[in-house]
């Protein structure tokens, strides 16, 4: 099984985070969907990452649904399941997931907008963008106030620890972390313990 991807995105990350709670060996393609363009198309018919190519040569894209490929019964991985049982406890991890996950696609989009030359930036998007992410935020730093760092990851601590992490080394200035320090405490207690430190986010 192949991952393609880098641990700075916030998707590949938490692939790499689902694949190695359940104990599944995994080779990994350390590519840049800028830099390694021609390689990610070979890996993904989207020329994104992440992608995970299993052992029979199909490939599944996207992180929710490589995750939920990963935690079917039929894959028959071992290990703690990421989704908790029952309607309300499912319920609860799906928010603030597809919160979290949605604020990291806010923050790769502000990061893109930055790839472009100066005069071609498009200053009503970078606000908007930037409104979002902060509003993202204070929503996490609420929900991460009630959670707990011990015990097992769910899907959501996944995605909200991956989202954080990118935007505390990429957007300092948005995620000022003397100013939410639930969501710093929740951040770096996860992220000194596996399965956080088995895939950490590269700091160059
Ligand atoms: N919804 C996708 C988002 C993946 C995504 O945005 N990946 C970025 C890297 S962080 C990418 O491949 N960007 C290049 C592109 O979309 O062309 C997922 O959850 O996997």
């Amino acid at each position: 099984m192949i991952l393609t991807g880098l641990y700075d995105s916030p998707f590949a990350r938490r692939v790499a985070l689902a694949l190695h709670v359940h104990g599944v060996a995994f080779e990994r393609a350390a590519l840049s969907v800028f830099g390694d363009f021609e390689a990610v198309m070979r890996a993904n018919p989207l020329g994104r990452a992440p992608a995970l190519q299993l052992d029979d040569g199909r490939i599944v894209s996207d992180s929710r649904a490589i995750i939920e490929w990963i935690e079917d019964p039929e894959a028959g991985f071992g290990g703690p399941m990421l989704a908790p049982e029952g309607a309300h406890a499912r319920f609860a991890m799906l928010e603030a997931e597809g919160l979290a996950i949605g604020l990291a696609d806010k923050a790769v989009a502000r990061s893109a907008e930055n790839r472009r030359p100066a005069q071609l930036q498009d200053r009503e998007q970078i606000l908007r963008l930037e409104k979002q992410m902060t509003s993202g935020l204070d929503w996490l730093e609420r929900w991460a106030d009630r959670r707990s760092t011990s015990g097992e990851p769910d899907r959501a601590d996944l995605a909200a620890v991956c989202a954080a992490t990118y935007l505390a080394q990429k957007w300092p200035g948005v995620f000022d972390a003397d100013a939410r320090p639930a969501l710093e405490h929740y951040r770096a207690g996860w992220e000194a313990r596996a399965p956080f430190t088995l895939a950490p986010f590269p700091v160059d």
